[in-house]
């Protein structure tokens, strides 16, 4: 179940160390902790509030994709990565609106700028969505998870498809201690991209029919992100396994810098007051022959119980 997230959020709450951080906002943090979810449980998608697993799976067929323009989470009503976009836009030289500067926290604080602010992302959302020229100048986030997952350029101008890759050396050499997919890639961290990956390289285990994997996350957002980031993984876990005839395993979560964003702590608080449920199942559709197809209506998540959802500003 869900209980060793709900220990972390305990542990961070009382043991965290104060910490600023660069969205301004300020947080409890703890340095390196790991969690453990046995697949064959159930999935992880949290009970203690209401978490929105379409756009869980909707990102994660965007980076398996390859993909890393928001047109495409648009089009599928997935908003969870507009404002990198929207500040790349407003700090473009093309945009004339209002001044959208620090529009994270100013939106938080100043209704009347808050609505503008609104206004603007809108007009922004639909540009994205119906101009495919300005989509593909202002929704691209850079060379983020989905381009280096399937296409990261090696020195001399080639593409490794590191997921590709890996998935055939699960099927071919199972034992192996390199199942390893690098989203870091410290030639682009300071490039262009919108921002650096959080879940920054993962790995695959294969042991008595079992498929684990264990996620180095550097930066995690205990509230907001990191629910999202087991499920993601856990779905992934579970699509890989069944291209490769495997069973699920493990997911394993290791987080570096693990923290709670002091605008989330009543969140979190509240949460902690609930009981966790039995977790739902995960079922995908039986003619999924490759991880590379996979669709929307592929995977079906079965029996979620929930308690309701927890609203929470996002720092950006
Ligand atoms: N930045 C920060 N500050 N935290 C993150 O978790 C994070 N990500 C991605 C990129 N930057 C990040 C984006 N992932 C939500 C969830 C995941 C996100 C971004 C936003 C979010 O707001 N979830 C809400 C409701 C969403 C909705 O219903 O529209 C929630 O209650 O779950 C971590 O990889």
């Amino acid at each position: 179940n869900e209980q060793a997230y709900l220990d972390l959020c305990e542990k961070v709450l009382d043991q965290g160390t104060t910490k600023e951080d660069r969205t301004g906002t300020g947080t409890h943090s703890i340095f390196g902790a790991q969690m453990r979810f046995d697949l064959q449980e159930g999935f992880p998608l949290l009970t203690t509030k209401k978490v929105n697993f379409n756009l869980i799976a909707t990102e994660l067929i965007w980076f398996i994709r390859g993909d890393t323009n928001i047109q495409y989470l648009l089009k599928n009503n997935n908003n969870i990565w507009n404002e990198w976009a929207f500040k790349r836009w407003v700090e473009s030289d093309a945009y004339q609106g209002p001044d959208m500067t620090d529009f994270g926290n100013r939106s938080l604080t100043d209704q009347a700028f808050n609505e503008q602010y609104q206004a603007e992302m809108q007009s922004f959302k639909e540009r994205i969505v119906s101009d495919d020229a300005f989509a593909k100048k202002y929704g691209e986030l850079g060379p983020v998870y989905g381009k280096q997952w399937r296409e990261w350029k090696t020195s001399t101008n080639e593409t490794i498809d590191q997921l590709k890759d890996v998935i055939d050396q699960i099927k071919t050499n199972p034992d192996s201690r390199r199942h390893i997919v690098s989203a870091w890639n410290p030639e682009d961290v300071p490039k262009n991209m919108a921002l650096p990956p959080c879940h920054a390289l993962f790995q695959f285990y294969v042991a008595d029919g079992k498929l684990s994997c264990q996620l180095y996350q550097r930066s995690a957002d205990i509230f907001l992100g990191v629910p999202f980031n087991i499920a993601s993984y856990a779905l992934l876990t579970h699509l890989i396994a069944h291209e490769c005839g495997l069973e699920v395993g493990e997911f394993v979560h290791t987080l570096g810098d693990a923290h709670i964003y002091s605008n989330h702590v009543d969140q979190i608080k509240e949460q902690l007051s609930r009981e966790s449920l039995p977790l739902a199942k995960i079922e995908l559709n039986p003619e999924l022959k490759s991880v590379f197809d996979v669709e929307l209506d592929d995977i079906t998540l079965k029996d979620y119980q929930s308690h309701p959802a927890i609203k929470a500003p996002i720092a950006v």
